[in-house]
């Protein structure tokens, strides 16, 4: 596991820098709760909300929903009415809705934070991120067998950080349930806490080995 870090490490960089950076630290945004996010990693369309996420730092309930996956996708079909990612819900105002664009415009607007350069590139925008996704060989899409904790993790990172990319491609392929706080800026990240543990780690590698060692069947 360790020498698959260290090669997927660098493509996860190529990723960051496919993006031009988006998906930065930003202050913590005033909410009273988190909003809830239905995607998956390897979703080129999820990234653009996901960096906006970062951007204005929300916290959010993230419900991994990758292919084959079956904890949280038929949730967004019972809700919304189709099987489409990202999808969000948004408790504190009522708001719940499709469309990447959208849910980055709703997040900027209803909670602040500086919208990323890249959507002025239009459908550019969302060619980079399959580039992206590319660069990523479909990690964060496919589903594998996992344990349920019965309380969601909670992880802290920005969206543009290589080393919390391959965090959150685990997080969702194993649908692991958690509460994804935007890193602050010059915060030591990316961090994993299982209060299900009582566990606090440090770092993508010591990360990810935790999770394959708590939570893969
Ligand atoms: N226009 C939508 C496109 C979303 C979209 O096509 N998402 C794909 C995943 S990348 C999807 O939901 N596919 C169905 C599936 O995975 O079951 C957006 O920008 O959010």
């Amino acid at each position: 596991m360790k020498l698959s870090y260290w090669l997927h490490l660098p493509l996860s960089f190529l990723a960051s820098v496919m993006r031009l950076g988006a998906g930065s630290p930003a202050p913590r945004a005033e909410q009273k709760q988190p909003i809830i996010i239905y995607e998956f990693e390897g979703c080129p369309y999820c990234r653009v909300a996901r960096e906006a996420i970062s951007q204005s730092g929300v916290a959010v309930l993230i419900r991994p929903c990758p292919k084959g996956g079956k904890r949280f996708r038929p949730a967004v079909r019972a809700l919304g009415g189709k099987a489409q990612f990202p999808y969000m819900v948004d408790e504190n105002t009522g708001a719940a809705f499709y469309e990447s664009e959208d849910i980055a415009a709703y997040l900027h607007k209803t909670y602040g934070g500086r919208r990323s350069a890249m959507r002025f590139l239009g459908p550019v925008n969302n060619i980079l991120s399959q580039f992206a996704a590319l660069a990523r060989l479909a990690a964060g899409t496919f589903k594998r067998r996992s344990t349920a904790p019965e309380q969601p993790l909670e992880f802290i990172a920005a969206e543009r950080d290589p080393r919390a990319r391959l965090v959150k491609e685990r997080l969702c392929e194993m649908e692991l349930e958690y509460l994804w706080r935007p890193a602050g800026p010059g915060e030591a990240t990316p961090l994993l806490i299982d209060p299900n543990a009582n566990q606090t780690i440090a770092g993508g590698h010591a990360i990810i080995q935790y999770l394959y060692a708590t939570y893969r069947l």
